[in-house]
Parts: C-alpha cells; sequence; structure tokens
C-alpha cells in the first residue's frame, strides 16, 4: 500500500508541559479535525510542529519523538524564534488577515518573511528525512505555501499535492503582498493544488494570469516545465462520528444536565476559535439588537458561546478577547434579570461530548464568521441532529454557505439582517 505523508504546521497531537511533565493532548481546530479521523485509516505519516518551542523540551526530544513516532507522528520542532517570526509573525499576522480580506490587521515585514522561508526550509530538510520514493506527499494551509517548489527540487517525480484551508482573495487583494510572485511559485511546485470553493480557485487562477502571465485551460495551468492542476475539494467531515456520538451514553448524559440547567428555553450556539475573522462582536451586538425588540423573549431564550482560545500571544487576539469580555458583560447586564442570564459565554475549550451535546440541544447555530475558508462548525452541527431539528443561521461568506443553501443566508454587516434570520429562526414551524 503506498504510503501518504500529511504535511501541515501542527501535528494532531500538541505537546504540553506543566509543572515538569509532559503531555500530549488532541489539537484543536479544523485542520485536524477534519484529518483527524481519516489519518488514522490510511497508511499515514503525519509531519508537522508538536506545539511546544524547542528551549522548553530541550533533552526531551528523543523520547517525545519516540512517543509521536509510536502514533505515525513526525514531530518538528522550531525554537522560539522561529515561532515568533514564521509562526505568530508571517503566517498569522501577513497571510492570514490578507487571505481573510482584513488589510487593516496584515503586518508587511521582510524579517517575519525570512523566517517563513527558513522554517519552509526546515520542513523541507525534514520530509527529506523520511520521504521514501513512492510517498504521495500532501501538503496542507497557508504556512507552507512555499514547501511544494523547495520539495520539487529536491525530489523532481514526487507527487505532491497541496490544500489550502483558508480563502484565496481576490487578485485586487492578493497583490498587495510584497512576496505574492513567491508564494505563487511556491505552490506550483505541487501537482495538484485544491481550494474549498470554486471561487477560491478562480482568484488563484487570476492572480497566476496577471502575476506570471500563466494560463489555465479546465484548471490545468501550463508552466515552463510542467503541467499544475488546481481543483475544488469542499471539506467534509466525519459525519458517522459526529451522529453516533450524540447516541453514546456520555453524551447523553451531557444533554441531560444541560436540559435541566436550561429549564425548557430554547437555545443559540455558537463555537468558534477566538478570531477577528468568526465576527463574534458582530454577532453580539446583532443579539443585543434582537433582544431590544423582542423583548417578550426575554427568560425564554439562552445564547450559549463558547470561544475556545487561540493564538493568544498575538496582540490583536488579546485585544478581541477583551472586547468579547466587554459586549457579554454589557448585554448581560443590560437584559438580564434575577435568575436569567441571556449570554453564557465559556471562553475555553470544552471536552468532544459535551460539544456534541451542545450542538445536539441547539435549536438555532449562529455561524457568522466574517470570512472563513469553509466552517466546520456548521456540518458538524447539522450532523448531530439526528431528528431533523434544528436551524442553521450561516454568513454568505464562509465557505460552508455555497453547499449549505438551505440554511438562512445572512451578511454578517447588515445587522437587521441577522436580527430577522434569528426572528425567522424561532417562529418557523418544524
Ligand atoms: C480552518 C479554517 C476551515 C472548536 N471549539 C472546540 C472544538 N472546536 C472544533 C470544532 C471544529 C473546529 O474546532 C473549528 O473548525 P472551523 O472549520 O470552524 O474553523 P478553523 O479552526 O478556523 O479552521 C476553516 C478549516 O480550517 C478546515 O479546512 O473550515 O475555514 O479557518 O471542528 O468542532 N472542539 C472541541 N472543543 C471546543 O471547545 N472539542
Amino acid at each position: 500500500m503506498e504510503r501518504l505523508l500529511i504535511v501541515s504546521n501542527r501535528l494532531p497531537i500538541t505537546v504540553h508541559k506543566r509543572k515538569g511533565e509532559l503531555h500530549f493532548e488532541p489539537s484543536t481546530g479544523g485542520l485536524a479535525t477534519a484529518l483527524g479521523s481519516f489519518y488514522k485509516s490510511y497508511n499515514c505519516l503525519w509531519i508537522g510542529w508538536p506545539g511546544i518551542s524547542l528551549e522548553r523540551i530541550e533533552g526531551e526530544q528523543k523520547d517525545i519523538k519516540a512517543r509521536l513516532m509510536s502514533e505515525n507522528c513526525y514531530p518538528i520542532f522550531l525554537s522560539q524564534q522561529d515561532i515568533e517570526g514564521y509562526y505568530h509573525g508571517f503566517s498569522n499576522r501577513t497571510i492570514w488577515p490578507l487571505f481573510h480580506y482584513l488589510t487593516f490587521y496584515t503586518v508587511y515585514r521582510e524579517d517575519l518573511w525570512q523566517a517563513y522561508e527558513q522554517v519552509n526550509e526546515a520542513f523541507s530538510k525534514a520530509i527529506m528525512e523520511v520521504a521514501q520514493p513512492d510517498d504521495i506527499i500532501w501538503i496542507h494551509d497557508y504556512h507552507l505555501m512555499l514547501l511544494p517548489r523547495l520539495l520539487r527540487e529536491k525530489f523532481p517525480r514526487a507527487s505532491i499535492g497541496f490544500f489550502l484551508h483558508i480563502p484565496f482573495p481576490s487578485f485586487e487583494i492578493f497583490r498587495l503582498l510584497p512576496w505574492r510572485k513567491e508564494i505563487l511559485e511556491g505552490l506550483l511546485g505541487a501537482d495538484l493544488v485544491g481550494f474549498h470553493t470554486y471561487e477560491y480557485m478562480r482568484h488563484f487562477l487570476a492572480s497566476l494570469h496577471r502575476l506570471l502571465g500563466y494560463e489555465a485551460n479546465l484548471g490545468q495551468i501550463l508552466t515552463e516545465e510542467r503541467v499544475v492542476k488546481a481543483d475544488v475539494f469542499p471539506l467534509g467531515i466525519d459525519y458517522e462520528r459526529f451522529s453516533t456520538a450524540v447516541q453514546e451514553p456520555r453524551t447523553k448524559a451531557e444533554i441531560t444536565k444541560f436540559r435541566k440547567r436550561l429549564g425548557g428555553r430554547k437555545v443559540i450556539l455558537s463555537i468558534d476559535r477566538l478570531d477577528y475573522t468568526k465576527g463574534i462582536p458582530q454577532r453580539l451586538k446583532a443579539f443585543d439588537a434582537f433582544l431590544d425588540r423582542n423583548p417578550e423573549y426575554k427568560e425564554r431564550l439562552i445564547f450559549i458561546m463558547i470561544v475556545s482560545p487561540s493564538r493568544t500571544e498575538v496582540g490583536d487576539y488579546a485585544l478581541l478577547k477583551r472586547q468579547i469580555d466587554e459586549l457579554v458583560g454589557a448585554i448581560n447586564g443590560k437584559h438580564g434579570t434575577i435568575g436569567w442570564v441571556p449570554i453564557w459565554y465559556l471562553p475555553h475549550s470544552l471536552p468532544f461530548h459535551s460539544l456534541i451535546a451542545l450542538y445536539n440541544i441547539a435549536d438555532i447555530a449562529l455561524v457568522t464568521p466574517i470570512r472563513d475558508g469553509m466552517n466546520l462548525v456548521a456540518k458538524e452541527y447539522l450532523a448531530t441532529k439526528r431528528d431533523g431539528r434544528g436551524v442553521l443561521i450561516l454568513s454568505e461568506t464562509a465557505g460552508a454557505a455555497t453547499e449549505l443553501g438551505e440554511a438562512i443566508i445572512i451578511n454578517v454587516n447588515n445587522e437587521e439582517e441577522v436580527v430577522q434570520a434569528l426572528e425567522k429562526a424561532l417562529a418557523m414551524p418544524e
């Protein structure tokens, strides 16, 4: 059986160190959830960073590697300096905001770019240590866009795929990047470049044409040396895992516990990583406006908002956290009564079974990103609805909206539309 090398910034297992002890825990986030089930069912080796700096595990790398290798994971260790420049820096302060159209948050710094180049190079060296001639190499996401080309130079005949989990922006946004040609050339080292939606692929092809002069025909790009294919692969979820988890005793116990505390009230639910792309302040303001206009719903519903911590070292995320904390406090203060708090706000991660229980009991999932490559939460919510009861409200700027046309689709910047969507979802007959 052929072997598949999955390459991503993070491994599906994150190493933590608490009181001098190492802990190995599942990674959170869309990519880990989406591929986590798949990689165990296939002949795979997953290559990536285990989420902790080299300085914190000095002398323990060998043990960590052995433990991770027993789970088919091959670690690439990064120093604190690499993490600052490549991960918190270029990946999360340049590419992430720019590709989500948030130019205001985007920084352009040569030193961050150099760190990005260096770490992509380090990944290519690590892959050379483990790759065998027949391996298929599948690279994931915006942290590693130079890697296809670096690998192609070393393995001219290798099968290399690349998948982008975030939007590929329109040319007018992409052209703002000083290193735009290098990024495109990096991606063209792959045989196949995949996107969640047709629009993202179209933007990529337009940028290739405008910046490098390459024409594409039916997704085939003719470069001087090779033909590269671009195509659309909207990412799904492990439907069975989410659907059957509802029936498990642990989930049922959670459902009973939540129902008791909710006392028959309707539930609006949102689940996100803490991120300025997820439209959390906009959602809170719309909920506030909804309560202003529909006081009859007071004490009859609860908005449960889970925000799992993410990228806490990046300053913009700390500011966002403070903004959310303040908005929740203000709305709860304004509308709450003795015995009723309108928003149950949990700024931390929940175990899988609690998550499934919340999806299952929620009458409405309010998914309002400003922009999102796909958004798996929308799909997970639907997968837990074995009885078909529940309404999904979804931003038109999430990739998932192109597939889930039966949801109530909204423009997150149109507060009135979000309020109306909530009214419609609550009044809708089963
Ligand atoms: C990127 C793209 C694209 C969240 N909180 C908890 C928890 N989660 C899990 C959810 C879901 C995942 O994290 C989030 O996935 P999303 O797709 O919604 O968003 P990103 O993390 O931004 O993912 C995105 C994705 O990649 C895949 O291509 O869809 O557009 O931005 O699976 O369930 N899981 C648990 N506890 C939590 O508190 N257990």
